[in-house]
């Protein structure tokens, strides 16, 4: 079995990576599995990934490569005897050290399995070539990859991404660069697939002397999800785009009044009978983006909602977050019920006005 681990910081674009490279693989007759792990509690990616006849699994609620390591083991082997797979994708969260998840998984005994060289994802819109603007955790990531992808190059100029393949090179001079648009597609991502699937021989002897590190710890992430039954019928595509958008505006906004320079990832999903929304912002300088996915298998209409920002307090995330959805909500005159942990649902039901 082959296992591809594609880290990379929070929204670097791992989630859309993979969901273009198992269609690929799907389309080369690959029985792929896709093993995702989601810091929050509530898991948003598995909805999008979802679909393509692979089998999907997600871990939530802490992080493989280090505090969710007994979880992963058991998955992965459940995963295994039940669906034997040969070619199993795993996205790490934003925070996880790959090179931990490979340890983790060479100790579990696993008969003949085999590792794509590790990724880790880069965002170009977003990374700075300057070394003291970058977060240690971000750079221990950088220079333990083994394939560093550069990806977004739509957002960038070719000196600019000249610029950062240099920086990077310097920061990690043994890894391959390969720079590719996981939303566009095309030539580069097509190489990068086949790196993925190439022999192991041309890559880095095993690394187990990597120093076990608690990634939750080291990233000073502050991480919150949560979930709202929406019960008011009708509600029209553009209008929950809308919706999508002003939340995750109205949450930005807020998380960089606490902090301008916040880098992280603040992702929804809203599901409305057969689409789902995806909404998206990595930081105080970006806009909103939501995609529009078709999931036919989706009934019920929620919104799922997870916020992972660097230096913003928890406690103050949760209230930014709660007061934005609800806020937003109530404007539209839509009627609803947040979901809090274990199941319990909060009284916080509002009545339809125009319904
Ligand atoms: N412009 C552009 N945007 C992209 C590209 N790839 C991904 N994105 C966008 O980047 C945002 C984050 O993408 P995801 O795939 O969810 O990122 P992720 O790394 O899985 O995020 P986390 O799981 O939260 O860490 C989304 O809005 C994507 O549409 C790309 O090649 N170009
Ligand atoms: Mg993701």
């Amino acid at each position: 079995m082959k296992c591809i681990i594609i880290g990379g910081f929070l929204g670097s674009g791992k989630t859309t990576t993979i969901r273009k490279l198992v269609e690929l693989l799907g389309k080369k007759g690959k029985k792929v599995a896709i093993l995702l792990n989601e810091i929050g509690e509530i898991g948003i990616d598995g909805a999008t990934v979802a679909g393509f006849g692979m089998e999907v699994r997600e871990l939530t609620r802490g992080c493989i490569c280090c505090t969710l390591r007994v979880s992963l083991e058991q998955t992965l082997k459940t995963l295994i005897k039940e669906y034997s797979p040969d070619t199993v994708v795993i996205e790490p969260t934003g925070i996880a050290f790959p090179r931990q998840i490979k340890n983790n998984i060479l100790k579990m005994g696993l008969s003949s399995i085999s590792f794509a060289p590790l990724v880790n994802l880069v965002d170009v819109g977003r990374i700075k070539p300057d070394a003291n603007s970058l977060h240690n955790f971000i750079r221990i990531q950088i220079e333990d990859a083994e394939l560093l992808g550069l990806n977004k190059i739509d957002q960038v100029s070719k000196s600019q991404l000249f610029e950062i393949c240099a920086f990077l090179h310097k920061l990690n001079p043994k890894a391959r660069i390969i720079s590719f648009s996981a939303r566009e597609e095309g030539a580069k991502f097509e190489q990068f697939l086949a790196l993925l699937e190439g022999d192991k021989s041309s890559w880095e002897e095993e690394n187990s002397d990597f120093e076990q590190k608690n990634s939750i710890e080291l990233s000073e992430v502050a991480a919150y999800s949560t979930e709202f039954e929406i019960n008011s019928p009708d509600i029209s595509l553009a209008r929950a785009s809308s919706i999508s958008s002003q939340i995750l505006q109205n949450i930005s906004e807020k998380a960089s009044k606490l902090n301008p320079e916040f880098v992280g990832h603040i992702k929804l999903v809203f599901s409305l009978r057969g689409i789902l929304i995806k909404g998206s912002v990595t930081s105080a300088q970006k806009a909103p983006e939501i995609e529009i996915l078709e999931k036919p298998r989706l009934k019920h209409s929620k919104i799922k909602l997870l916020s992972a920002v660097t230096d913003v307090p928890q406690a103050e995330l949760v209230k930014i977050v709660d007061s934005s959805v609800s806020g937003q909500l109530e404007t539209n005159h839509i009627e609803f019920l947040q979901k809090k942990p274990h199941n319990a649902f909060l009284p916080l039901t509002l009545k339809p006005k125009n319904f």
